[in-house]
């Protein structure tokens, strides 16, 4: 079945459970190393729980990021043009997607996002402060290709995807995004993307492990929404949070630990973790310019242009849709 929300395209099966939700939890808790995609921290509560964490003095990207749209966006409007059809990658009710709208005169906003009522009020939120836009929410899954609306068919797009979300995915998988980006946008499309930076390490792991604890609760939350969407039992009190900066891979990662032994069933199938373990639940992915340029080029977008906040920690790319080539 396939809940129809405006237009698109949740994948439920008759007793109404996400089936792609269901299967990389079992798939990941099933793994030698439990693990499980970041994107499914965001049902309403793990939304609302993440605009919470944007709040926090430890988060900087947000900071960072609002610091470069607002004191950029003169030059950033330059760039773009006006008259494009502005389409963002998970919807934001944040302070930037207005700062970005008003900057550069677009045709119209179309916000994507597979949490729906989160998304459906933070589109009235913007419909609201913008009277004139045509404002058409869709709720989909991004990571696959999204037919837009036929509203929206003739503008020239601007994909936006800020707050570094791009992190949070491995290498292989942000490169299909990115494809797929693409693919949605067409040809002649500009990218606007956040990407964070690499930077010191005890500046990162408070930002992923807030002296208040809203981390800890966004982390847990996805436990307790396995709980309840997944006929799970997982005994949520008997894991903690942990934020682990790999070196490597330079990526902050985050983790439910056990805090004992313990054993659970989600959707009829039974798992257990010794004490110590984890469920590895989020890598967040920290760039430099010239990997995030890498990354970049690898899904199919030219970089053109690159802005950071004043202390550096966080940078905003304008990128291109690059015209398929295989030789150099
Ligand atoms: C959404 N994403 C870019 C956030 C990040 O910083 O990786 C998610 C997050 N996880 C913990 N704090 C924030």
């Amino acid at each position: 079945m396939t809940a129809q929300t405006g237009l698109k395209l949740v994948e439920r099966d008759a007793s109404g459970v996400d089936t792609a939700f269901r299967a990389d939890v079992l798939a990941g808790l099933a793994e030698p190393q439990k693990a499980i995609p970041a994107r499914w921290f965001y049902d309403d509560a793990g939304s609302a729980l993440f605009e919470d964490i944007t709040q926090l003095a430890e988060y900087y990207p947000t900071r960072a990021e609002t610091e470069i749209l607002s004191t950029r966006s003169a030059e950033i409007a330059g760039l773009i043009g006006p008259g494009r059809a502005v389409v963002e990658f998970g919807s934001g009710s944040s302070v930037k997607t207005p700062l970005l709208l008003s900057a550069i005169q677009p045709s119209a906003y179309v916000p994507l996002d597979i949490a729906g009522d989160f998304l459906r009020a933070s589109a009235a939120v913007l419909a609201k402060k913008f009277p004139g836009l045509p404002v058409c929410p869709v709720e989909a899954d991004f990571m696959r290709l999204v037919e837009l609306p036929a509203d929206v068919a003739e503008f020239p797009k601007l994909g936006f995807f800020p707050g570094s979300t791009i992190g949070n995915m491995i290498a292989r998988t942000a490169t299909d995004l990115l494809r797929s980006m693409r693919a949605t946008l067409g040809d002649g499309a500009l990218l606007l993307i956040g990407i964070d930076l690499v930077k010191d390490e005890d500046v990162l792991l408070a930002a992923y492990d807030d002296a208040a604890g809203v981390t800890a609760r966004f982390n847990l939350n996805l436990a307790t929404r396995i709980n309840r969407e997944l006929e799970g039992d997982i005994p949520v009190a008997k894991l903690r949070h942990e934020a682990r900066w790999n070196d490597v891979f330079a990526r902050i990662e985050m983790h439910l630990v056990a805090s004992e032994d313990i054993a659970f069933a989600v959707s009829g199938t039974r798992f257990a973790m010794r004490a110590g373990e984890s469920i590895h639940t989020e890598n967040s992915q920290k760039f430099t310019k010239r990997s995030s340029q890498v990354l970049l080029a690898a899904g199919g977008w030219e970089p053109r242009a690159r802005w950071t906040d004043a202390a550096k920690q966080f940078s905003l790319v304008l990128a291109e849709a690059a015209r398929p080539r295989s030789a150099p």
